[in-house]
Order: structure tokens, then sequence, then C-alpha cells
């Protein structure tokens, strides 16, 4: 170490990925120092590396737990190059500069995942790792921690380009401590009992929105849109934008047939299935062309020339698909402030949070949709084939639409619905009132409840709507009641088992 080469501390768990990462260190010029299992690797790559042990004249002990824990190496780390008293103890004890620090930490989470004994768990518990990645996030004015192997490939970027820059180092010493944090906060929440997704609740990337529901909230939305939508066009995404976006998609991700539905105050105001995606559309917007305005579309097909002029005529918010044909975007474009979003290859996270008084509620996704399989007919009618199709439409969007809902359809299109209502008569009358008020023929229409009917009240209204065919999950003490009211007056009605509340 007498050289005036920087140098690079190299102790990382995965070595996959590290190889690109240890060639422009050394194109750059960096002396390598490593621990034990990635020493060997490197060298393997044909790159001369000095061992730890080298620099603090001490082997690894106790089976590993002290490898890096040693004043040359964190001296290294936390010497401050701009103080003399700093310079001179580090002379006096020989301690190197050590300016590039990449750490990729014992997988805690993995092993925990993996159902290991809390034994094994507890040994992966990294301590020299996450000391070093946290001394060198402190020091980030004089060194660049590389804190794991996800931020290889930027790290390989600052290097293509020259020297870190200050701005670099901080940028990484702040992944550092959303590194640290998150694995701390996964061991805490092991030891306390907690499962393996609450371990995971941390808080990630903190992206300012412009307000929050309101002008005068301020708002934010923690973690990384990247993963689930790409934009090509538009201005920023605001709160409100995000909860629809959110509801859309949970929504469309059930149909498998071609469907476009628009988003209003998270509820699909209007949607439908169809063999071509324009013809979905045009009859997703018919629903109600009203509430469409400002809306918030979604469609499980690519967008294409024809489908975007007919969008093109309404003012909307939001166009989410998983591709667009190069017409159809340059139709959509023409509205400067457009959001346009392409829905990646996504998988929605399995559990739900909310925050209410001083904690937070986690619960299971409703990840349950109802099949033909699940319905028991209740009735001695039993629903016609039609029915059955557009019973499991509607039960799929009476799950997405806020309780207390009813949701009327008929032949892959929604009608109307009635959301959030304090009562579920209330909810079927708005519904009613609004398939009406769109000249809907409700005369062999299906309707589907997010819960039981308490009393026949809501069977005895549709039915003299035209409405033939019910699903809803049972469950009342009233059901015979509703049962009768069906068997009385020709109309079928399927019991589901699986309650669909959201509030
Ligand atoms: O057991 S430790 O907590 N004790 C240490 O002193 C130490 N120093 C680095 N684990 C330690 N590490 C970790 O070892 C790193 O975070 C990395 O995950 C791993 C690299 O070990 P090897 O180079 O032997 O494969």
């Amino acid at each position: 170490h007498t050289s005036n080469n920087p140098t690079a501390l190299i102790s990382v768990f995965y070595k996959d990925g590290l190889e690109e990462l240890v060639n422009s260190l050394v194109k750059r010029g960096y002396t390598l120092l490593s621990t034990g299992g990635t020493r060997k690797f490197i060298e393997d790559l044909g790159h001369p590396v000095q061992a730890v042990e080298d620099l603090t004249s001490y082997p690894s002990i106790l089976g590993g737990r002290v490898k890096t824990l040693h004043p040359k190496v964190f001296g290294g780390i936390l010497g401050r190059r701009d103080l003399e008293s700093d310079r001179e103890e580090m002379s006096q004890y020989e301690i190197p500069n050590i300016d590039v620090i990449v750490v990729d930490l014992y997988p805690f989470e993995e092993t925990v995942k993996s159902g290991a004994s809390h034994e094994d768990i507890i040994e992966k518990i990294d301590i020299g790792g996450i000391s070093l990645l946290r001394a060198a996030a402190k020091n980030y004015k004089h060194t660049l921690i590389v804190p794991s192997r996800d931020l290889y490939a930027d790290a390989i970027e600052v290097f293509e380009k020259g020297e870190p820059t200050l701005e670099d180092r901080k940028r990484f010493a702040t992944a550092a401590f959303g590194v640290s944090s998150h694995y701390d906060t996964a061991i805490h929440g092991y030891l306390m009992g907690n499962d393996e997704d609450s371990n995971t609740l941390t808080l990630g990337t903190k992206n300012p929105l412009r307000y929050g529901e309101n002008p005068h909230q301020e708002g934010a939305f923690y973690g990384n849109m990247n993963e689930v939508f790409e934009k090509l066009h538009g201005k920023d995404l605001s709160y409100n934008n995000l909860l629809d976006a959110d509801a859309a998609v949970s929504l469309i991700k059930e149909f498998d047939d071609t469907t476009v539905a628009v988003m209003k105050h998270n509820n699909a105001c209007g949607i439908a299935s169809r063999s071509n995606v324009l013809d979905a559309w045009t009859d997703a917007l018919a629903g109600d062309s009203v509430s469409a305005f400002g809306g918030v579309i979604i469609s499980n097909t690519e967008i294409d020339k024809a489908t975007a002029e007919e969008i093109h005529k309404i003012f909307f918010e939001i166009i989410i698909a998983p591709s667009y044909t190069a017409e159809a975007l340059e139709i959509l474009q023409q509205k400067k402030n457009r959001i346009i979003l392409i829905l990646k290859d996504f998988e929605m996270p399995k559990k739900q949070y909310r925050s209410l008084l001083n904690g937070i509620l986690v619960q299971d996704k409703d990840n349950i949709t109802d099949t033909r399989e699940m319905m028991e007919a209740k009735t001695k009618a039993q629903p016609s084939e039609n029915e059955y199709n557009d019973l499991v439409f509607a039960s799929k969007i009476c799950k997405h639409t806020k309780s207390n809902t009813i949701v009327l359809a008929k032949n892959g299109q929604l009608l109307a619905s009635g959301t959030g209502q304090t009562s579920r008569v209330d909810a079927l009358k708005q519904a009613i009132t609004k398939a009406k008020n769109f000249k809907f023929d409700l005369q062999g229409a299906v309707m589907a409840s997010d819960a039981f009917f308490p009393f026949p009240d809501c069977v005895e209204i549709a039915d003299n709507a035209g409405i033939t065919a019910v699903i809803q999950p049972g469950g009342s003490v009233k059901d015979q009641l509703s049962i009768d009211y069906c068997d009385n007056h020709g109309m079928s009605m399927v019991f589901t088992g699986t309650r669909h509340f959201k509030h």
C-alpha cells in the first residue's frame, strides 16, 4: 500500500455480476482488497488482490464472524482525508485509505423465507458487512459505498465516466442507509415474530408529489413506479392519479378477454369485454360517458389507430395499456398533459397496507376471483350460459368497487353500478337509476352484490327492473327469503361463499 493507487475493498455474498464491476475498477487502476470467498473469486478472474488478513495481520476468526472488524479496515474507511490529525494517526498506525467499498450482505431475508432453522438464520445476521457499509456511507465525503449487488450496474456507470463525484458518493450513501435500515427492520421483524411480508414494510424511495388528495395537503409516493409503468408521455402522476391507476391495474388483471375499463374515483364507471379493442372501448365508454370525463382508461390489449382516434375525442387524465401502435401513440400524444403509460409485466404485491390512528393495517389482498365452478345455484332456475358469463364478469367488477356495491351487467358490459353506499338497497337503486339514465334495457341483465342480502328487498327491486340472474356470497340468516322470492318470480341466483367487501 505504498502506491498512490486508490483502493477498493470488496466483500460480497453473491458473486454474480461482480466480474464486470471488478473489471471496471481494475481498469480505473484500483488496488483490490478482499475477504476469503470474494478474494478467491477475484483471483480466479486473474486479477491481483490483497487479503484483508494481510492488511490487518489478523486472521479471519470465529468461523468468519470476525473478518473485517479491525481498526486498519475501519480507520481506512472512516479517516477524514482533509483532517490533519486523522491523516497523522493513519500514517502512525499504517492505515491505508480505502476509497471504494463494495458490500453485498448475508442474505438474511432470503434465509428466513427458505425456512432455515433459527440458528442458521441468526448466523446470517451480517455484522462486519453492514459495519463496512455504514462506515463508508458515513464518510461519503471521501468514500464511495456500493451497498448491494443491485447497484453494481449504477456503480459501473460511475466508474466508466471517471472518478465518482461528491454527488455520486452521497447518492450511494443514501442508498446504503436504505439497505441497512431495511436489513435491520427485517431482523427486528423476524425476532418480533412478524410474518415475512410485514418484515419488508420499509418505506422505499421518496417521490414527492405536487400535492396530496387536495392542493393544501403535502403528498409523496414511496416506492418505484418504474417497476410498474413505463411513461411515454404527459405530466407527472398526481396522488389521485396513483390511486386510480392502482384500482385500474387491479381490476384489469382480472380479465383475459380483450377488455377496456374507465375508472373514476377508484371505481369502474365503464368496462366491457369484446372481441376487439375498439368495441371494448366503445362499450366501456357507453357505460357512463358522463363520468368518463377526466377518467383513467385502462386496456389489457394494444391500442390501435382506430381506437386511439375514438379515445382522442374525450378528455381523460391517463391511459394505460400493454402497448400502443405507432399511429395510435401519435394521435394520443397530441394533447400535451395526457399521461400515456405502458403497463409492464408486473406482479402485484400480495399484501395491502393502510394507515389509521397511530398504526398500520395489513391484510392479504382479496385474491379470490369467483369462477363458474365456485357458483352454487340456489334457485330452481339455473342461469343460462350467457348469464353465467355475465355473473362472472359482474362479480369481478363488484370485487373492485367500493362497498356497498351492486353491479349490473349484460353481455360483457357494465350497465351501471351503485358504489360506496351505506345501504345495499341504495346501491341497487343508484345502479338502476344510472342504467336507465343511459337508456340501458335491464331486461335479462345480471346483478352482483359484494355481500349477502339481509332481506329479500334487493331481489324484489331487481326483479321489477328486469334483472334475471343474481350472484352474491350468501350467508345471511334470511337467505331463504331471497331464494324464495327468486323461485316465485323465475329468477336464478347463485351463491359463491366469498364476500368481496372493499372499504
Ligand atoms: O460474519 S460477518 O458479520 N463478519 C465480518 O467481519 C464480515 N466482513 C464481511 N460477515 C462479514 N462480511 C460479509 O461477508 C460481507 O457482507 C459479505 O456478505 C461476506 C463476504 O464473505 P466472503 O468474501 O468470504 O465470501
